[in-house]
């Protein structure tokens, strides 16, 4: 299911699907002369994917909090969503050893890792040289005032630091993952799911 948690599209189609695992065993509870228990389910993720902000969607209230950085949610709550749900909102999980260093750093780059896990200068050069790549160049042409097309990551880098900031590498590279993770660059997918990048 593709789901906006941010904007609460394809949401209720989540909490149908749940629901309806449930179905078949109340339908054996009810014939057992039971009363219908609610499904019971974990919101399970990477952190800062919006896990809490789904809960929240589906009762369109804020019941959890949910902020724009990983590790927002600490502790396992249950919510109830409505008589057939109850969601258990929890933190995010990261594998404890990523042998898939391209993953790793396109999960720091997005945030999803804590910040004491990375170097910001390497993930803000790595995500410049992604963004050359995958042709999305636009944005850092629009929001800087050039473009990282013949240099290196790292290059740009310490070209925008000589311009913005007095060669300030680190304010540099926050300033872009910042930039990147707020969408101010454009809406920039680091890679599409499997079945889209084969379609096209
Ligand atoms: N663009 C976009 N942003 C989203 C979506 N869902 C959530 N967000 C935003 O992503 C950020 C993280 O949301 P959270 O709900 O805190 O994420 P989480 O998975 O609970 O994070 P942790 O508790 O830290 O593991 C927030 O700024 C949300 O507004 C979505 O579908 N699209
Ligand atoms: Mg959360």
């Amino acid at each position: 299911f593709f789901a906006n948690a941010q904007q609460g599209t394809g949401v209720v189609a989540i909490s149908k699907a749940a629901q309806s695992v449930g179905v078949e065993i109340n339908q054996k509870r009810k014939e057992r002369g039971l009363l219908p228990r609610p499904v019971r389910a974990v919101v399970i993720g990477f952190p800062n994917v919006g896990k809490s902000a789904l809960i929240n969607r589906l009762l369109n209230k804020r019941v959890v909090e949910s902020a724009r950085r990983a590790g927002v949610t600490r502790a396992l709550r249950w919510v109830r969503i409505s008589d057939q749900l109850e969601l258990l909102d929890a933190p995010g999980i990261i594998p404890g050893r990523l042998n898939d260093q391209v993953a790793a750093v396109k999960l720091a780059i997005c945030d999803d890792i804590g910040e004491a896990g990375y170097d910001r200068q390497s993930m803000a050069a790595a995500l410049v040289e992604l963004c050359q790549e995958l042709g999305y160049i636009d944005g850092f042409t629009a929001r800087y005032g050039s473009a990282p097309t013949t240099l290196s990551g790292a290059e740009y880098l310490h070209q925008l630091a000589d311009d913005k900031y007095r060669g300030d590498l680190e304010r540099t590279s926050h300033l872009i993952l910042n930039d990147f993770r707020k969408g101010i660059l454009g809406n920039i997918p680091l890679e599409l799911p499997t079945d889209l990048t084969t379609r096209s």
